[in-house]
């Protein structure tokens, strides 16, 4: 019998959010590959999603409950079954609340899955128990705060229409890695005359499509920006008409600001030659359509939504809006295509209840007293590893009184540090309804297989610990299946119009966005805010970032093979990246007496790691880069790259500072 072919999406953490085709044989997902017929994957995968059946059936899935046999950490678990453990939770939730109250018990979730319905499974369910909130504030809130400074709630530029630029600037994204569908209509640009510069701290995969690739100096960016704003006004590039018409502020800006910054000193801040800078702003004042791609990396710094909001600032100066092919993208605005209301449940809280940022779990789980956490409950993130300050983070879930229950694929490094693992299915194996945040697609799935072994979804979890915790709201009596229905059922203005039938049959369908871009320009003024006078710093003004004491600045971006700390189950994957390297150009590498291939220790203030090194001309002086978050099985040490991280937060959004750190390294 020939293999049943599905649609399905993929669910993870990526502004693609592609379009799968999943092939089933007897329940098993036997092959994966990309939609030739969804708008924006147009077949292509990236390595990980090809062959994602290799993670669904993956032997190191986890099938049925454990109980923790051994010390935390370790790893060393006995079946149990899935009444015996809910029984346990419940118990033990049931002790800590008498004693300490429902706050005691904190959640802790991020982005394992995107989907709307499985992602926020767990909110009605903390609300109604009185838990503690989380901030969740990992990824880029600093990004959104400094856009929104700005621009407000408009919608930014949809990704396709980069075709029509004539100058692409792809500024702190690792687009060969993190946004790889956006590159054909980059390179589609380019074919057409377009020019491609790339803003970097090192030579990423991504400078292999750029003309030109410019390495600044870590998180000096906002100078660059406004570098590039001193020569556009200097050099009569200034779209006046435009400015008079739609920007609030840029006379002041011109004023107080822009005098403070020509050529030699933002040469001096950036580390970026004069003559580079004068030709990125010539070519950026001469470009019909020019068009900014802002990545994440330079939000996650102290001064990482000041960066992103003076960025953000840039096409309104030459009037880059409503020209095909010009404008700027941070990230897509499709936050309103649904009620999230009816998931996220607030109504459930009896009163508002604290919250905690989950940059600051280290911190949490050693210092809160009022209560102090006494359950976590983690699902869908993998804080031992992808948190900041991760020596922090493990002597908190070392504690021997802190109740720990992790639902999980994989036997992930904080899987092992819990009293109770719950499996969890994998997006191929449960309902859901995704949108992007880079693009304006949605598109529903449904099952292609049955779960694997005992496993099941947030979504029947909650439902479950709703029912031995005697919630009785028939909210929590619905399927996955019902909530994606009503989300559905209930209009939104993105979604006027749109082809609801191809929808109903998990086909991806383009929202309706008006004006993406604008004008008309969604902000309080009604014009683009270069003066915002609701912020605490009206003005978009240059701080520099938190920085370090030790000579090299760490970078710890993605790898092409690993999200975050996702797919570290897939062996091929694993070995084709090499081990878990730290990469130094060959000048530092000398400079210590340091040779390809051998192991290293880079530390700092907050711990020390060890890497394989590898020697690259690719990553510039004063610079170490680590790509990937490992799971520490497969680490050449006892930690991985976080325990070099800090719990420091952004200036607005309380956002992470994982690129903000300084380190050290030696030969171990
Ligand atoms: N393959 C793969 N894809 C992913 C992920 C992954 O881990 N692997 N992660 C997913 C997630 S959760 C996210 S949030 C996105 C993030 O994807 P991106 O938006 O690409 O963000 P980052 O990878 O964090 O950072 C992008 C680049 O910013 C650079 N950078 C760091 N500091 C600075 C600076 O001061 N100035 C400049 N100009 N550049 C700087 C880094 O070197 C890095 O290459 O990708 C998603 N996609
Ligand atoms: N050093 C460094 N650290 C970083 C970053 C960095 O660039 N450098 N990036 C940061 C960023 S941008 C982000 S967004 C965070 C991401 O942090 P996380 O959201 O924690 O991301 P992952 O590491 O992908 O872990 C997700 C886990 O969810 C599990 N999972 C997947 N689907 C499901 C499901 O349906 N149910 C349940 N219960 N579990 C599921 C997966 O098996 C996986 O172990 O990491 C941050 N950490
Ligand atoms: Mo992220």
């Amino acid at each position: 019998m020939s293999p049943r072919r599905v649609r399905s999406v993929c669910p993870y953490d990526c502004p693609d959010t592609c379009g799968l085709l999943v092939d089933v044989e007897d329940g098993r997902a036997v092959a994966v590959g990309g939609d030739p017929e969804h708008p924006y994957t147009r077949e292509l995968l990236c390595p990980k999603m090809n062959d994602y059946q290799r993670t669904v059936h993956n032997p190191r899935r986890l099938t049925t409950p454990l109980r923790r046999s051994g010390a935390k950490g370790e790893g060393t678990f006995v079946p149990v079954s899935w009444e015996e453990a809910l029984a346990e939770i419940a118990g033990r939730w049931r002790e800590i609340i008498a004693t300490w109250g429902a706050e005691a018990i904190l959640p802790y979730s991020y982005a394992g899955t995107m989907g709307l319905v499985q992602r926020n499974a767990g909110h009605p369910f903390f609300h109604r128990l009185g838990a503690s909130r989380l901030d969740r504030t990992i990824c880029a809130p600093a990004k959104d705060a400094g856009w929104q400074a700005v621009m407000g709630a408009t919608p930014a530029v949809a990704p396709e229409t980069v075709r029509d630029s004539d100058l692409v600037i792809l500024w702190g994204i690792n687009a060969a890695a993190t946004n790889i569908h956006f590159l054909p209509d980059v390179n589609a640009a380019r074919r057409r005359g377009a020019k491609v510069w790339l803003i970097e701290t090192y030579r990423t995969p991504t400078a292999n499509v750029a003309d030109r690739t410019m390495l600044v100096r870590p998180g000096n960016d906002g100078a660059l920006a406004r570098g590039i704003m001193h020569l556009l006004e200097r050099q009569g590039r200034l779209d006046q008409a435009f400015i008079d018409r739609h920007v609030q502020g840029f006379e002041e800006l011109s004023a107080a600001v822009l005098p403070g910054y020509p050529p030699e000193k933002v040469s001096a801040l950036t580390g970026v030659p004069e003559e580079a800078l004068r030709e990125l702003a010539a070519a950026f004042g001469a470009a019909r359509a020019p068009f900014i791609r802002v990545g994440s990396g330079i939000s996650r710094y102290g001064n990482g939504a000041m960066t992103v909001r003076t960025i953000a600032c840039l096409p309104a100066l030459v009037g880059a809006f409503g020209r095909p092919g010009a404008g700027c993208l941070c990230g897509t605005s499709t936050g309103a295509a649904f009620a999230m209301e009816a998931v996220l449940r607030e109504d459930f809280m009896a009163r508002p209840t604290r919250v905690i940022n989950m940059n600051r779990l280290g911190e949490a789980l050693a210092a809160i007293d009022d209560p102090p956490v006494k359950a976590l409950y983690v699902y869908h993130s993998n804080p031992a590893a992808v948190a900041p300050d991760q020596n922090a983070v493990l002597a908190g879930l070392a504690r021997e009184d802190l109740f720990t229950v992790v639902h999980e694929r994989f036997l992930t490094d904080t899987a092992r540090y819990a009293d109770i693992v719950l499996p969890a299915t994998t997006s191929l194996e449960h309902d859901d309804l995704y949108r992007s945040y880079g693009t304006y697609y949605i598109q529903r799935a449904r099952p292609a297989i049955p779960p694997v072994g005992e496993s099941r979804s947030n979504w029947r979890t909650f439902a479950a610990l709703a029912e031995v915790m005697g919630f009785d709201e028939p909210f929590f009596r619905q399927s996955a299946e019902d909530l994606v229905d009503r989300l559905l059922a209930r209009s939104a203005p993105l979604r006027e119009g749109i082809d609801t039938r191809a929808l109903a049959e998990g086909r991806a369908v383009e929202l309706a966005v008006a004006n993406a871009g604008g004008p008309p320009f969604l902000t309080p003024s009604g014009k683009i805010e270069i003066r915002n006078p609701r912020l605490e710093e009206p003005l978009p003004d240059f701080r520099p970032p938190h920085g370090g004491a030790y000579p090299l600045r760490l970078l710890t971006g993605a790898s092409r093979r690993l999200l975050n700390s996702s797919f570290c189950e897939r062996d091929e994957l694993r070995s084709i990246e090499g081990g878990m390297l730290l990469k130094l150009g060959p000048e530092e590498a000398a400079a210590r007496d340091l040779v390809d291939g051998q192991p290293v220790i880079a530390w700092n203030d907050l711990g020390e790691v060890r890497f394989i090194l590898r020697i690259s001309d690719r990553v510039p002086a004063g610079a170490a880069v680590a790509e990937g978050v490992w799971w520490l099985e497969f680490a050449p040490g006892t930690r991985t790259v976080n325990a070099l991280t800090s719990q420091r937060l952004t200036d607005l959004g309380g956002g992470s500072t994982f690129y903000d750190n300084t380190v050290e390294v030696k030969g171990a």
